[in-house]
């Protein structure tokens, strides 16, 4: 078995903090808490799994610009600003059917024209967040790239999956994984399995063209649940890029062991592909007490998982997605790197 992998953290998370949610109509606490990453490092840390890393810088403008348009990283960095000191500002207006729209100016009437939905409100410390978060990705490649270590753990918060060229929502705001796929292209080609519960409509979008990135997905079949309008099974690359997106949705109920021969399917055509390094989203929400999981995933498949994936022997970078049932991610993310460090080869 190999040695500690670093684990990198950035405390800027915290500065990104909302209270609430909304659930059919009520408000509850905010499911994507500075507490699931802070519980995750303390473990890891105290189990001697990981070497602590601390990143000091936030990601650069020209990094966040070879994922999304100047366009929402302006507005996004307006917003933040415009936010008070312990407000967050929510979209409630969507300027559907956007030919016929007009762009107002304040920020109020702007807030539906990049956000999805109503899970990824803005303020005061949003923008120093998620670009500390994106800046945790990258220093996660460049370990990779420098071949400090063959495999990094990046511990981002917020999550970024759902963030796509001109759209933010679902918890997310800028790409982590993606940004990272940017800078480890440098090495050849690059995939990203993605293990969050839901689809990854953010990666998809960013990487529906490139042909170097294999975007490979196992999460809820969207029919049923976020984010409903991409994940399917026929959503494959765009012309320049066929087969480059694979998604594989998957019923409510799935077992354990239902999964595990899906994540088998995923990772025969992954090989195939012949990446020179992985990118993993790593989501904890298929977990059957997840309070957004509709499967029943036990939480002692994430062994089983890590294993099959440090099998790979690719140079690999996981990059923390989702995950809310916060007393488990501890036990979970533990699980992953021991299975995933009893198979890596070196
Ligand atoms: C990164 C990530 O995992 N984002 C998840 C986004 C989920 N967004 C919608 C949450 C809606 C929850 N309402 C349904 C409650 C079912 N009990
Ligand atoms: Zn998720």
């Amino acid at each position: 078995m190999s040695g500690p992998i670093p684990l990198i953290y950035s405390p800027d998370h915290a500065r990104h903090a909302p209270l609430s949610e909304f659930e059919q109509g009520r408000l509850i606490p905010y499911r994507e808490s500075p507490e699931r990453v802070e519980g995750i490092y303390r473990h890891l840390v105290s189990r001697g799994l990981v070497s602590p890393v601390r990143a000091n810088h936030t990601a650069a403008l020209a990094d966040l610009l070879l994922v999304h348009d100047q366009e929402m990283l302006e507005f996004l960095q307006a917003a933040c600003e415009f936010a008070t000191n312990d407000g967050y500002l929510y979209p409630e207006f969507f300027p559907i059917r956007l030919s016929m729209a007009n762009l107002p100016k304040s920020i109020a009437g702007r807030m539906g024209e990049f956000c999805t939905d109503p899970y990824s409100p803005v303020g005061r410390g949003t923008w120093q967040a998620a670009t500390g978060s994106a800046g945790v990705a990258l220093r996660g490649a460049e370990i990779l790239l420098r071949a400090e270590a063959t495999a990094a753990y990046a511990l981002c918060r917020p999550p970024g999956h759902h963030a796509g060229p001109d759209f933010f929502g679902s918890y997310c705001y800028l790409n982590n994984a993606a940004i990272a796929a940017q800078r480890l292209l440098n090495l050849g080609r690059v995939a990203i399995l993605d293990v969050d519960y839901h689809h990854g409509n953010g990666t998809q979008a960013i990487f529906w063209e490139e042909p170097r990135v294999l975007y490979a997905s196992l999460h809820i079949d969207p029919n049923l649940d976020f984010p409903f309008f991409n994940g399917y099974a026929h959503e494959t690359g765009g012309l320049s890029a066929p087969g480059s997106t694979l998604n594989l949705p998957l019923p409510p109920g799935i077992d354990s062991l239902g999964y595990l021969q899906a994540l088998d399917g995923l990772l025969a055509t992954l090989r195939a592909f012949a990446p020179a390094a992985l990118i993993v989203s790593l989501g904890f929400d298929p977990y059957r007490g997840d309070p957004l999981s509709a499967f029943r995933v036990e939480s002692g498949i994430y062994p089983a998982m890590g294993s099959r994936i440090g099998a790979l022997g690719l140079p690999t970078l996981l990059v923390q997605e989702g995950g809310y049932a916060v007393d488990m991610l501890p036990k979970m993310a533990e699980g992953f790197l021991e299975g995933f460090l009893l198979t890596r080869p070196n």
